[in-house]
């Protein structure tokens, strides 16, 4: 969890672009390994601080085999949608089949103030590689049972939603025009990333939510013999993505970033959706915690003020990291240059008025 952490908590701090570019494109690579080692160790100190967490299983916004109910009893706390369908193993959000989406949702909002949401998924189809989409979502969100182009949701959704994108629209794109990435590296897909929308923030399907995530990974998750895991987890406002799809029990970090926003009594779901391509997203099980954290006076009277609208701390701070991503070769060239020319200029006047000063000195002691 460190390293994720560690790198956007230094995002916060290096305000100046030229910090942010001496980070990331200059340094030497082993100096940055030593660089990242650093700020890991400090990190971990400031991570391993005084909340321990307790979790229970709230079974109430869980899913699990068998289903019991779920899509034929009203009485059941899950909601279908769509094209979904229950099976025996799982809940199949979309089969492999073109053009099709749906959803499961929640029919309780939730009101815990801190949680941890563990989800175990498969996606699977006949699809070569980049032939399969458009991918899967999770979401705490204050809508529910709505369809639309956001992974089978609405769009202008109000909430968190983590997206398991299994398809390359923008580099796709790209291609067809002929146009080739310029300094914005490319991505591998399946891309997984988390958004936080208020209700008037679009998602750009061309671009594959570029311009609103907060962070994200890849994760090679499709056509996988073993099981596949999601990990969400939201505690004090931090809200940790983690992935475990190599098989080996084990967390992957994902991304992590403070300051995250979200009011209570949301709704869990999850939502799929196929387009010319397809995949069967099926989820095998939700499991939801309740995680007891014990907050500090200090951190309870700063949260009196019931938030309202999502809302993600130092937004523009996350944005100004996407943009110096897109800055063009030139742009970062004449940036380098001018900061060398600008050191090298006051190193030289500073070597002008220390002489001067020697010499007046000297000139005093004669
Ligand atoms: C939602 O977020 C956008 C972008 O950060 C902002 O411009 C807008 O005012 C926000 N809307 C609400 C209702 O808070
Ligand atoms: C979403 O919000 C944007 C900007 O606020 C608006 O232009 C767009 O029409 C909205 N889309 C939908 C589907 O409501
Ligand atoms: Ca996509």
């Amino acid at each position: 969890m460190a390293a994720a952490s560690s790198s956007r908590e230094h995002y916060k701090e290096s305000k100046s672009p030229f910090i942010l570019i001496f980070r990331e494109k200059i340094m030497p690579c082993k100096s940055y390994l030593i660089f990242a080692f650093l700020i890991c160790t400090v990190s971990r100190c400031f991570a391993e601080d005084d909340h321990e967490l307790e979790e229970f299983l709230k079974r109430e916004y869980s899913l699990s085999k068998p289903y019991q109910g779920v899509g034929s009893l009203g009485s059941s706390h899950w909601e279908l949608m769509g094209d979904a369908m229950v099976t025996t193993d799982q809940v199949r959000l979309t089969p492999d089949m073109q053009s099709r989406q749906g959803a499961i949702w929640s029919r309780i909002p939730c009101n815990l103030k801190d949680w941890e949401m563990q989800v175990h998924f498969k996606i699977h189809g006949q699809g070569k590689k980049n032939l399969n989409g458009d991918g899967l979502a999770i979401w705490y969100s204050k809508e529910r049972m709505q369809k639309g182009p956001v992974f089978g949701n609405m769009d202008n959704f109000t909430g968190l939603g983590v997206f398991v994108d299994t398809y390359p629209n923008e580099e796709k794109h790209l291609e067809a025009q002929r146009k080739r990435y310029t300094s914005r590296t490319p991505r591998i897909f399946p891309f997984v990333l988390a958004m936080v929308g208020n209700g008037s923030i679009s998602y750009d399907h061309e671009r594959d939510g570029r311009s609103t995530e907060l962070g994200g990974c890849n994760a090679m998750v499709r056509n996988l013999k073993h099981d596949t895991f999601l990990f969400i987890r939201y505690v004090r406002h931090r809200l940790t993505v983690m992935i475990d799809i190599d098989g080996q029990h084990e967390w992957r970090d994902c991304l992590d970033i403070p300051g995250v926003r979200l009011p209570q009594g949301y709704y869990f779901g999850a939502s799929a959706i196929t387009g010319d391509l397809s995949d069967n997203h099926d989820i095998i099980s939700l499991k939801l915690y309740q995680l007891t954290v014990f907050r500090s006076q200090k951190e309870e009277e700063e949260e009196e003020d019931e938030i309202t609208i999502p809302s993600v701390d130092n937004m523009d701070l996350l944005r100004l990291g996407e943009n110096e991503e897109g800055m063009s070769g030139i742009s970062i060239f004449f940036t380098v240059l001018f900061s060398i020319l600008g050191c090298i200029f006051l190193i030289v006047i500073g070597l002008v008025v220390y002489s001067h000063w020697t010499e007046s000195r000297r000139k005093r002691f004669y």
